[in-house]
């Protein structure tokens, strides 16, 4: 188990004059208390979810673990444009994390800090709206009885999304997961406290 990535660090940067980029907490479910359940070569799963804070998605922390796997053992994380349904959704873009890579499994995650598997996709570049459908997709090539697990409750602890499995979907199930957005904060005057150098310009 390697330590979890803290790539959201490095995403928090100040950017242009005026501006400065924030990573925020968007969706979450942070029960995975019911299930772990299985991918594997045969059997892809996912989540659903609804955006609510527009941005650029940054990031997704799940409860994961691997069995009878390889440290290089890939688990292959597809986030796809579900607002026109889960059946043929486009692809928006693809990473992958290795076996080694893996965090901690908790049965509940923890909405104030990161306990779980972080999986940076910011360099898919996905700009996300209000009211988008997402769909995080996870599948690998390994074949049992090596799986990766998810951890998962089934009492629809998350109502704005479902848990989908190869071409099944069930309302009710659904993985523990959160999402992260980055987004712009401008900033009321221009540029930055502190930052007198806008001044000079605006000055008759
Ligand atoms: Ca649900």
């Amino acid at each position: 188990m390697a330590a979890i990535r803290l790539a959201l660090l490095a995403l928090a940067s100040t950017s242009a004059l005026g501006s400065e980029i924030e990573v925020v907490v968007d969706q979450y479910q942070l029960d995975g208390s019911e299930q772990n359940n299985l991918i594997h070569s045969a059997r892809s799963l996912g989540q659903t979810c609804l955006v609510a804070i527009p941005g650029t998605l940054a990031a997704i922390e799940m409860s994961l673990y691997s069995w009878y796997t390889d440290p290089a053992d890939k688990l292959i994380i597809e986030i796809l444009d579900a607002s026109s349904g889960l059946a043929g959704a486009p692809l928006l873009g693809t990473t992958t994390i290795s076996d080694a890579e893996l965090g901690p499994s908790p049965q509940f995650l923890d909405l104030q800090t990161v306990t779980a598997t972080l999986i940076d996709v910011s360099s898919m570049e996905i700009s996300v709206s209000v009211g988008d459908l997402i769909g995080i997709r996870l599948s690998s090539a390994v074949e049992l009885p090596a799986a990766f697990y998810v951890k998962n409750s089934f009492s629809n602890p998350y109502p704005r999304g479902g848990f989908f499995s190869n071409d099944s979907y069930w309302e009710y199930h659904d993985l523990a997961f959160k999402t992260f957005v980055a987004i712009t904060q401008i900033y009321a005057d221009g540029f930055e406290s502190g930052d007198t150098s806008a001044w000079s310009s605006t000055k008759p």
